[in-house]
């Protein structure tokens, strides 16, 4: 119908934004071999704890999507989000291990109390689905964004993060974020503009959040 689908026009539209999150210098330096081994295994620590908080947001936008949503097809999937992380998790206790990563006991820094909290605020059974579902789709993207951007043609990331930067950077994780992304054009179609407008601001949020959790991963703490 020649309309273009609403994400389309955010990821143009914030696009300074997305690149931030997507492009950013620690990103930048896995891909071109120079990262800083100390600044990988301070993400590491502070994601596997993020991972923990998005546990039970990813549970909420399923039960959301069990009873706002009226396609089954939509459950099915994020249903397969939520499997995934079980792997996740067990993925970052392997890799802290191989990395001589301490994971219990350490505290999350600002910027991932922030996403943190602002991923407990889609908890409230008052959200929106459209909204929660979007949100999903933003982190999701962000991650297989910038890893996929680590493994790229002409990438000169060293072969210890290739497993990371595969992780998320698979076809098979990208194909998921596009089974998302129609997901959250489907609902946005439909949605009131109040709720349509929530939803960018999410999205916005979101793109904030990634680029303050990469930097805290690459300053000095
Ligand atoms: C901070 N954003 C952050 N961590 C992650 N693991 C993802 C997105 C993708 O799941």
């Amino acid at each position: 119908d020649g309309v273009k689908p609403r994400t389309a026009t955010w990821l143009d539209k914030h696009r300074p934004m997305y690149d931030r999150a997507t492009r950013h210098p620690f990103i930048r330096s896995i891909r071109d071999g120079a990262v800083d081994f100390a600044s990988f295994k301070r993400w590491l620590a502070q994601d596997y704890i993020f991972v923990k908080e998005f546990v039970p947001f990813v549970a909420s936008v399923l039960l959301n999507s069990c009873r706002q949503s009226d396609d089954t097809s939509d459950m099915e999937i994020i249903l397969g989000g939520v499997a995934s992380l079980s792997d996740e998790l067990s993925w970052f206790k392997t890799e802290a291990s191989r990395w001589d990563v301490e994971l219990t006991g350490v505290s999350p820094l600002k910027a991932n109390i922030e996403y943190c909290r602002f991923l407990e605020s889609f908890s409230s059974a008052e959200i929106d689905y459209t909204v929660a579902i979007t949100t999903f789709w933003a982190i999701e993207t962000v991650y297989q964004d910038s890893f996929s951007f680590c493994i790229q043609s002409g990438s000169k990331t060293p072969k210890e993060l290739l497993g990371t930067c595969q992780r998320w950077g698979s076809d098979e994780f990208k194909q998921y974020c596009q089974s998302l992304q129609k997901i959250v054009d489907r609902c946005l179609e439909k949605a009131p503009i109040d709720v349509v407008e929530k939803a960018e601001e999410a999205f916005v949020r979101v793109l904030e959040h990634e680029f303050d959790f990469w930097n805290m991963s690459s300053s000095e703490h």
